[in-house]
Formats: C-alpha cells, sequence, structure tokens
C-alpha cells in the first residue's frame, strides 16, 4: 500500500516506526524542559533517538525507581536527568540504573541554581553522576553523544565533523579581531 494515511498517534501508516530512544531525557517537571530541551536539540543534531518525560524523585517516587531500573532493558544506553532545588533525581536514577547518567542542575529563581548544582555534584563514592554546569543542558547532550560514539563510528566521525566546526568557527573570531 503506498496510500499515506495518519494513525491516530499521527504517524503516516506506510512511515517507518521511529527509531527506539537510546537516550532518556528527564526532568523533575515541565517547568524545566526550556533547560532540558538543550539535550534534546544536541542529540536531534546527531540524529539521536531520544525519549523525554518528567519523571519527579520527590513527586513521583515509585515511578522514579520503576523509570531507573527498567531503563537499561528497555535499550537506552545513558540517561540526561534534569532538576532543579533539592535535584535528586539524577543521583536517584544513578542508584538503580547502571547506565551513565548525566545529571543537569537546573537554575531556579533563589540561589542561581547553586543549590541544584551542589544536590546533584557531591554524590557518594560509588554511585556517579557526570554533572555539567548549570543550566548547560546541550553539554549534556553532547556527552550523550560522545558515548554513544564510543561504539558507534560514524557518530563518532560526526562528533569529529562537529568539532573541526567548533574549531574553524573559533579561529574566524580570532581572524575578525586581528583584521
Ligand atoms: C524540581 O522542582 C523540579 O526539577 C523543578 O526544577 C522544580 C520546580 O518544579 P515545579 O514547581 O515548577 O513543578 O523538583
Amino acid at each position: 500500500m503506498t496510500d499515506t494515511q495518519e494513525t491516530p498517534g499521527g504517524r503516516a501508516q506506510d512511515a517507518p516506526p521511529p527509531a527506539a530512544p537510546r537516550v532518556g531525557v528527564v526532568m523533575g517537571s515541565d517547568s524545566d524542559w526550556p533547560v532540558l530541551k538543550g539535550a534534546a536539540e544536541a542529540l536531534g543534531e546527531f540524529g539521536v533517538p531520544y525519549e523525554a518525560d518528567v519523571v519527579s524523585a520527590h513527586r513521583m517516587p515509585q515511578e522514579m525507581i520503576a523509570y531507573g531500573e527498567r531503563a537499561a532493558d528497555r535499550g537506552l544506553k545513558v540517561i540526561i536527568a534534569g532538576a532543579g532545588g533539592a535535584a535528586h533525581l539524577p543521583g536517584m536514577l544513578a542508584a538503580v540504573t547502571p547506565l551513565p547518567v548525566i545529571g543537569v542542575p537546573v537554575p531556579l529563581r533563589h540561589l542561581d541554581g547553586l543549590d541544584s548544582l551542589l544536590s546533584i555534584v557531591q554524590m557518594p563514592a560509588g554511585v556517579p553522576v557526570a554533572t555539567v554546569s548549570v543550566g548547560g543542558a546541550r553539554n549534556a547532550g553532547l556527552l550523550a553523544v560522545r558515548i554513544l560514539a564510543a561504539h558507534d563510528p560514524e557518530l563518532l566521525a560526526a562528533m569529529r565533523d562537529f568539532q573541526g566546526r567548533l574549531r574553524d568557527q573559533a579561529a574566524e573570531k580570532g581572524r575578525r579581531l586581528r583584521a
């Protein structure tokens, strides 16, 4: 059948099924999305399939633990977790999953994100969270790409190209300044 027909979910019936997500981008609240979408955009630029969801450590602890426990078996390779304030989500996920967890401290109205940063970065020995800068979701996405690229030659080549473009852009800024 060649006719294109929309399914209730909006996907064309003859379109290929969406690729299984390799990265989970989760956050404590939808209010974190304006920051966390930076990770999603970076993953999208590299064509890495991801899922995004709200999995609050404090407001839905059972679901949060279940998400962490099932993530690896569902085929995820990396979890990016962002939260603000008493930001326990990345650490609690790291406690229950063997996957690498990248924590994104989300800045809130008070304390400029220092509270989020310290909540995420000060993990006890044995339970690592790779913490990026306050609001640094784009770097979280890029770090996830690098982790995947270690076993994916195409992604590795794409990351090398990306780094080359960064270098070219920085060099161009220098040329403009010297001109
Ligand atoms: C945290 O509380 C969330 O990660 C978010 O950064 C913050 C505020 O959440 P909302 O009150 O906006 O839902 O758990």
